[in-house]
C-alpha cells in the first residue's frame, strides 16, 4: 500500500497537489485537488498487464484547455436545467447559462473548476483522500453555503469508491456525480464501441434537441437500441437510426433509470483486455455519454482525441429534476445532510 502527494501544478498562482494511491495489488488511482479529478486508474487485463482505464492528461495546462470535465466531480447540479431557472419556497434563483441558454454541470466555475483540500486517511484495509469544498452562497446562483466533501477510496479488492456528503445552511439543489470516461482496452488503444454494457434499467429519459428531460419516461422494450438488460455494444446504438440515438450525436447522452441499486447493476466489459468494471451505486440513475461530443484536435498522452474514446456512466438524480415533479427530487433541505456512495469494482473475466 502506497500514498503519495505532490505538486501538479498551479490555477491562477494557487498550488495544484495530486494524490497517488496503490494498493497491495499494484491498482493505481491519481487525482487531483482541482475539480477532485481522476487523472488515471491502473488495472490489470486477463494476462496482468497493468494499464490505465480512463481517459486524462499529465498537466494543468491540458485540463484547463481541452478537458470536457475528463474524471471530475461535477456539481452542483450535474446535468441540465432548463434555462437556468428554478424556483424554492416562491424565490427564484437564476444560475449561469452555460450551455445553449441552460444551466449544465454546475455552470462555468462549478465544482470541476474549483482546488478542494485535499487529506490523505488510511488504515490496514484501505486508502482514502478526502476532499472538501466550501461552495459560498450564490456561488453560480445556487441558495446557501454548502459544505461538499468527497471520500476517494481504494481497497485491496481492487474495489474504488467515491462517497459525497454535503449540508446547506439553506435549502438548495444537489446532485452530483464523476464525470470519468472509461476506455477499459488499456491505455487508450482502442475506442469503446465494442465495449458491451449491461444495465439493470428498464426505461430512460426521452430528450429533445436541446438535450434536456422532456419528462417522458421511454420503456426499453419498446425501443431494442436501449435495451441494454442482456449486455449490448456502444457500437449498436452508435449504428442505430432511431431519433434518440440520432440527438446523441449518434450514441447515447441518456439517464437511465436502474431497477436495483448496489447489485452489480452496471457491469462494463472490454473482451479484448479481459477487463470488467462493475458499477453499484445508490442512487436511481446512470448518464450513459459515449463521448460523442469530444473535439478532436488535440492527443490525450499521446492519442488522438476522438469520438467514442470513452464512455461515461454518472450515475446522480435525474437531469432537470426540479422542473419535473414526477423526477426524483434533487432539493435539500436546510441542514439536512446528503449521503450518497457509487462503487467501481475492476476485475477481469474467468
Ligand atoms: C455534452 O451533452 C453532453 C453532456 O452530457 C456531457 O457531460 C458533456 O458534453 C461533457 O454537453
Amino acid at each position: 500500500m502506497k500514498v503519495s502527494q505532490e505538486k501538479f501544478g498551479e490555477v491562477n498562482g494557487q498550488p495544484v497537489t495530486s494524490t497517488t494511491l496503490v494498493n497491495n495489488q499494484g491498482m493505481e488511482v491519481v487525482s487531483i485537488d482541482y475539480g477532485c479529478i481522476i487523472t488515471k486508474i491502473t488495472v490489470p487485463d486477463e494476462k496482468g498487464n497493468m494499464e490505465n482505464v480512463v481517459l486524462g492528461f499529465d498537466s494543468m495546462e491540458e485540463y484547463k484547455m481541452h478537458s470536457p470535465y475528463f474524471g471530475a466531480v461535477v456539481g452542483r447540479f450535474a446535468g441540465r436545467i432548463k434555462g437556468g431557472h428554478f424556483e424554492l419556497d416562491g424565490q427564484t434563483y437564476q444560475l449561469e447559462k452555460n450551455n445553449n441558454g441552460n444551466h449544465l454541470h454546475g455552470g462555468l466555475r462549478g465544482f470541476d473548476k474549483v482546488i478542494w483540500n485535499s487529506q490523505v486517511i488510511t488504515d490496514e484495509n484501505a486508502i482514502s483522500v478526502v476532499y472538501s469544498y466550501l461552495s459560498g452562497d450564490g456561488e453560480e446562483g445556487y441558495p446557501g453555503n454548502l459544505e461538499m466533501k468527497v471520500t476517494y477510496t481504494l481497497s485491496h479488492t481492487n474495489e474504488f469508491s467515491i462517497s459525497y456528503e454535503a449540508v446547506s445552511d439553506k435549502k438548495t439543489l444537489i446532485n452530483v456525480t464523476n464525470h470519468s470516461y472509461f476506455n477499459l482496452s488499456g491505455d487508450l488503444k482502442r475506442d469503446i464501441l465494442d465495449h458491451e454494457l449491461t444495465l439493470k434499467s428498464e426505461s430512460f429519459l426521452e430528450l429533445d434537441e436541446e438535450l434536456i428531460p422532456t419528462g417522458e419516461i421511454l420503456s426499453v422494450k419498446d425501443i431494442p437500441f436501449f435495451d441494454f438488460r442482456e449486455g449490448r455494444t456502444i457500437k449498436s446504438g452508435v449504428e442505430s437510426e432511431h431519433a434518440q440515438n440520432i440527438l446523441a450525436g449518434k450514441g447515447y447522452d441518456h439517464p437511465f433509470l436502474l431497477t436495483e441499486n448496489e447489485k452489480k447493476e452496471i457491469i462494463l466489459k472490454d473482451d479484448e483486455s479481459g477487463r470488467v468494471l462493475t458499477i453499484e451505486t445508490d442512487q436511481p440513475s446512470v448518464v450513459l455519454y459515449t463521448g460523442t461530443q469530444m473535439a478532436s484536435d488535440f492527443t490525450i498522452r499521446g492519442v488522438q482525441s476522438r469520438k467514442y474514446l470513452g464512455l461515461c456512466l454518472e450515475t446522480q438524480g435525474l437531469p432537470d429534476s426540479i422542473h419535473h415533479p414526477h423526477f426524483p427530487s434533487s432539493i435539500l433541505d436546510k441542514g439536512e445532510v446528503y449521503r450518497s456512495t457509487t462503487k467501481y469494482l475492476f476485475t477481469v473475466m474467468e
